[in-house]
């Protein structure tokens, strides 16, 4: 099998049952894995809400480690909408001439250096630090925060081999503390302080409202945008061909970028609490108990994608839910297709081709599934086009 290839943890399940079953900190999860049914629950706020105890929804549950409610992600309508549509316009910037040409000379600027070096380890050496580097253009913040944010690792909740590590929260919990207080002393043209000047319902928001805006926007784009900018160069090391075509043919870079984000799925999946006894696939569902919304799974739904194990470049009809579905689909989404879309364009255009040296991957523990979503390590040589 190829290092780059994430395969289908989920097909038995999906076909046999359309559910999987996993344990986590003794609050189960019945994870709904067609793309039909999950879908359907996504829609269905009202019996699969959002608005839980805060941390309920994710899983692995992050209950023991935040008591901040994230916004709008762990609220459910109509009050979500209040809070998205006051942040959304600011989600949105990606689109703008300006943001895209500052994102552009970063990532020109760090495939230039990784191709001027011997060899590269690429989630440390290049992902977090494309990641962070590009947050502070989300965050319309200064460039040198990002090597703060680098300094905190891949995962903001997460140190390597432990699942949740609540003092390495506590670190992005203080720091964000301090932001808000300074951006309150001082306001700027930065996230932070719009924010704080904005009115959601007539009100100000209050110090945790906007701590957990920030959070999300923190720890939702993070491991995910590191996963899916990392299996890119795992990708395009084994097929060197598809750096070609996207040169050749830079009109299907977009069509490009859905089919990596369709297959890399990098969030696994994503909670809901049913707020009623109910049943999916016609497996009871308890009140009060846990289902999940398995993008991943869903992705490679046989009887909606052709070939779903396959990356299919410019693949025609695609609706992956990989950002989600419905009401609370991905808020950071126009920022992730923007970095895809450059860093694919700008490594067709710069690189030859990749050599994968050496390489660790990151297998996610999902109790009876194993999933594999990245890599801990990939030790690459770029070589010039
Ligand atoms: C949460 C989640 C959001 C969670 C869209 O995903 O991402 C996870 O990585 C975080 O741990 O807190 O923000």
């Amino acid at each position: 099998m190829k290092k780059s290839a994430l395969p289908d943890s989920f097909e038995k399940a999906r076909v046999e049952t359309g559910i999987g079953n996993m344990d986590d900190q003794n609050d189960p999860v019945q994870m709904v894995l067609g793309l039909k049914d999950v879908r359907k629950c996504a829609h269905n706020w009202k019996t699969f809400q959002s608005g839980a105890e805060p941390g309920r929804i994710v899983v692995p549950s992050e209950v023991a480690i935040r008591k901040i409610r994230q916004i709008p992600f762990e609220v459910d309508p109509p009050e979500h909408k209040d809070y998205r549509s006051l942040v959304e316009p600011w989600f949105k910037r990606p689109l703008e001439d300006d943001y895209k040409a500052a994102l552009t000379a970063q990532i020109e600027a760090i495939v230039d250096e990784m191709l001027t070096k011997d060899e590269v380890e690429v989630v440390e050496d290049f992902s977090l630090r494309l990641q962070s580097r590009a947050l502070t253009l989300l965050l319309n913040t200064n460039y040198e925060e990002a090597l703060t944010w680098i300094s905190w690792g891949t995962h903001v909740f997460r140190s390597e081999g432990e699942a949740l590590d609540g003092s390495k929260a506590n670190i992005l919990y203080d720091y964000i503390d301090q932001q808000i207080n300074k951006a309150r002393k001082k306001p700027g043209a930065d996230l932070y302080s719009m924010l704080l000047s904005a009115e959601v319902n007539g009100k100000k928001m209050t110090h945790d409202e906007v701590k957990g805006v920030m959070i999300l926007t923190f720890a939702g784009g993070r491991d995910t945008v590191i996963n899916a900018v990392t299996n890119s160069i795992a990708y395009f090391a084994e097929h060197p061909e598809s750096l070609d075509k996207i040169n050749n043919e830079p009109e299907i870079t977009g069509k490009a970028v859905e089919e990596f984000i369709r297959y890399f799925s990098p969030l696994t999946h994503m909670g809901r609490v049913a707020t009623q006894d109910t049943q999916v696939c016609e497996h009871a569902v308890k009140a009060d108990t846990r289902i999940s919304l398995c993008w991943a799974s869903a992705n490679r739904d046989e009887r909606v994608f052709e070939n779903p194990n396959e990356i299919v470049l410019d693949r025609k009809t695609n609706p992956h839910v990989a950002f989600g579905f419905g009401t609370h689909n991905c808020l950071g989404a126009t920022h992730a297709r923007q970095i895809m879309n450059i860093l694919l364009a700008t490594l067709s255009k710069k690189v030859k081709s990749i050599e994968i040296v050496d390489h660790k991957d990151n297998i996610e523990d999902l109790d009876q599934f194993k999933r594999k979503v990245g890599f801990h390590s990939l030790n690459v040589k770029f070589n010039v086009r």
